[in-house]
């Protein structure tokens, strides 16, 4: 008799036709042969799938370039079929699920001949803890099968887990022929599958991240009672060695995994981190707000990281404890055989290839790593890993923060008056866009909660879903909004970012314990400047004014963008938040 994952597989083995199957345990020396694989056998566009880069400078790391038109997610191709348009809402893309399952079928018959399928079993979260999900996923790729190794925790125990309940989440993944119009992201959030075809990148591929850990799991929550939200998780430890927890949500390459990182620039602070991604928020059993990460590793943007901006990535790179570590689409120095990218502490090196393996030298107008390169490590090699990381039930959280990339308008820092002003914060959220998904960069857009593009279902319903869970709260968190990318007339940051966020976080944790005073404005609570630690920092006084300037005549085009975005949702936009957005529209009409 076959369990529930053995049937699964053997279908998609008769679907996809692969030449072999490989079920994987998990084990080191299972991945030294699949790396070797991918550096002898497995080609990707011709080229061996990874090359191996300076084993003494950079222990343990493998150079992985993917096709040039498969380097970031593809929103426009990503789809989420629930049995009908209105549950997925006007924030996703809709296909109905049987159509959706016709057209991935066709696209998967055969497509692993001459292949190998591997088979993922993996833990999203601790295997011991209440919150995590069993879960399989096939793919034909070794990058992605390597990925998902050091970004989940993978083995055959998950199937003792699994047994005969055939309760797992099931990914199925080939990279096909990489071409654009055969390239999909299909979820379907009440089987809990997804199926994706024609993409190796991060998002499009791991299909653990953003697949299921958020649009699966956001749905799940929906139902469940809790939130799968695009957050970090930290502690904040204070000079005494009080450790308080805080979530922060900022969008794609806007700043989590440094701030999950962040190296103090006040003596006596310091950020222990638990999650640079993805966070499951559960009430716990005393009513307050409880965060897991539910990943294992952190696929973090190449470009500005360095000892100066986030010296503790840096040292995670180094660090060569947890087998193997990844770069993709980076450039490489040929001469030393090391990885670089823009913003690296080393120059820029006279003789490289850059991401897509043309020569590259300082003289080339192009940039040499694609400003979407990454890599791809475990958490485990962190040195601020915290204690908790692994903790079964969490930890408490104290401090919601949302952000965004905004060069004009947003303050440094704010606070919401209370639990359904910080939703509406989080839910009017706006940020310019990176280069994390494949479309225009440095636009505005709404991305509340920095979930647009994760958020697997009717945006309306999870927004009250967030009023709903804040009424369950014993103790809710306070919920903060933060702007480190203001620029000043010559389009310059003002803020320098980075170690010296912990200034802002100092003042957040006084706030929650009640320590410090602000400064009511019509968008919520601002610091007094003399309240901000800037110890040791040289900012004139006049930049610290404009970083906490409120100006509300430059708010009329946002409350009327705000407007047009809420208006998608029509009947499903919760009362509270619409008797928020009258009163701030009240106050910013008043004042022109
Ligand atoms: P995803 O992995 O896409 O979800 O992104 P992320 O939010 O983790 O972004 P990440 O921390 O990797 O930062 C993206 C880019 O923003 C990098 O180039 C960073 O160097 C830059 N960045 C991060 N924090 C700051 C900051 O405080 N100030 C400035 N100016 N840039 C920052
Ligand atoms: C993001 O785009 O928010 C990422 C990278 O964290 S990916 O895994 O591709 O989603
Ligand atoms: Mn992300």
């Amino acid at each position: 008799m076959s369990t529930p994952v053995e049937k699964w597989v053997a279908e998609l083995e008769v679907l996809c036709q692969p030449d072999k199957v490989w079920w994987f345990n998990g084990s080191e020396e299972e991945a030294k042969k699949l790396i070797r694989i991918g550096m002898e056998e497995e080609k990707l566009n011709g080229n061996p799938v990874f090359t191996e880069l300076n084993q003494k400078t950079y222990p343990n790391s493998y150079y992985h370039r993917s096709h040039s038109n498969d380097v970031a997610r593809t929103e426009q191709l990503t789809f989420v079929c629930h049995d009908n348009k209105e549950k997925t809402g006007p924030n996703n893309n809709w296909m109905d699920p049987k159509a959706a399952k016709e057209k991935m079928n066709g696209l998967y018959k055969g497509c692993m001949k001459g292949r190998t399928m591997y088979v993922l079993t993996y833990m999203m979260g601790n295997p011991d803890s209440p919150y995590a999900k069993a879960c399989v996923q096939v793919t034909d790729s070794c990058y992605v099968a390597i990925s998902m190794r050091i970004m989940t925790r993978m083995g055959k125990h998950v199937l003792d887990k699994i047994g005969k309940s055939g309760n797992f989440v099931k990914g199925v993944h080939s990279i096909g022929d990489l071409h654009p119009e055969r390239r999909f992201i299909m979820h379907f959030p009440d089987e809990g599958l997804v199926m994706s075809f024609g993409s190796g990148y991060g998002g499009n591929a791991l299909l653990g991240k953003k697949c299921f850990s958020l649009r699966i799991a956001s749905w799940l929550g929906y139902k469940e009672g809790w939130l799968a939200e695009h957050m970090i998780v930290i502690g904040i430890e204070d000079p005494k060695g009080n450790i308080s927890y805080a979530v922060a949500a900022l969008p794609s390459a806007c700043g989590k995994t440094n701030m999950a990182m962040l190296q103090s620039a006040l003596p006596g602070y310091k950020v222990w981190t638990l999650g640079d991604d993805i966070a499951w928020l559960n009430i716990g059993p005393d009513g307050r707000l409880y965060a897991i990460n539910p990943e294992a590793g952190m696929f973090g943007v190449a470009p500005g990281t360095s000892m100066k901006t986030n010296p503790n990535m840096m040292r995670t790179l180094k660090n060569n404890k947890f087998f193997p570590t990844l770069y993709t689409n980076t450039a490489v120095n040929v001469e030393t055989d090391e990885p670089w990218w823009e913003g690296h502490d080393d120059p820029a090196p006279k003789n490289a290839v850059d991401w897509q393996g043309r020569k590259w030298d300082p003289s080339v107008k192009e940039k040499a790593a694609h400003p979407n390169s990454r890599f791809t490590v475990s958490v485990s090699n962190c040195p601020t890993v915290s204690k908790e990381i692994n903790n079964p039930k969490g930890v408490p959280i104290s401090a919601i923060i949302f952000g965004g990339r905004r060069s004009k308008l947003i303050p440094l820092v704010y606070e919401s008056h209370d639990w359904n002003h910080g939703v509406f914060l989080g839910s009017i959220m706006g940020s310019e866009t990176t280069a994390a998904a494949a479309h225009t960069i440095g636009s505005l857009r709404r991305d509340p909660m920095a979930m647009l593009p994760f958020c697997g279902y009717n945006m309306g319903d999870y927004f009250s879903h967030w009023m709903s869970i804040g009424k369950k709260l014993k103790q809710p968190p306070k919920i903060f909004f933060v702007n480190w990318f203001r620029t000043d007339e010559n389009g310059k940051y003002m803020w320098p970012g980075f170690g010296d966020n912990i200034r802002v976080l100092k003042w957040m944790m006084e706030r929650t314990h009640g320590r410090k005073a602000a400064k009511e404005t019509a968008i919520g609570y601002v610091p007094h400047e003399e309240d901000l630690d800037l110890s040791g920092l040289n900012l004139p006084k006049e930049t610290l004014k404009k970083l906490f300037e409120v100006n509300l005549k430059e708010w009329e085009n946002e409350i009327d963008d705000i407007n047009a975005f809420y208006y998608k949702f029509g009947d499903k936009l919760p009362a509270e938040l619409k008797k928020e957005y009258e009163k701030l529209d009240k106050e910013i009409r008043k004042s022109l």
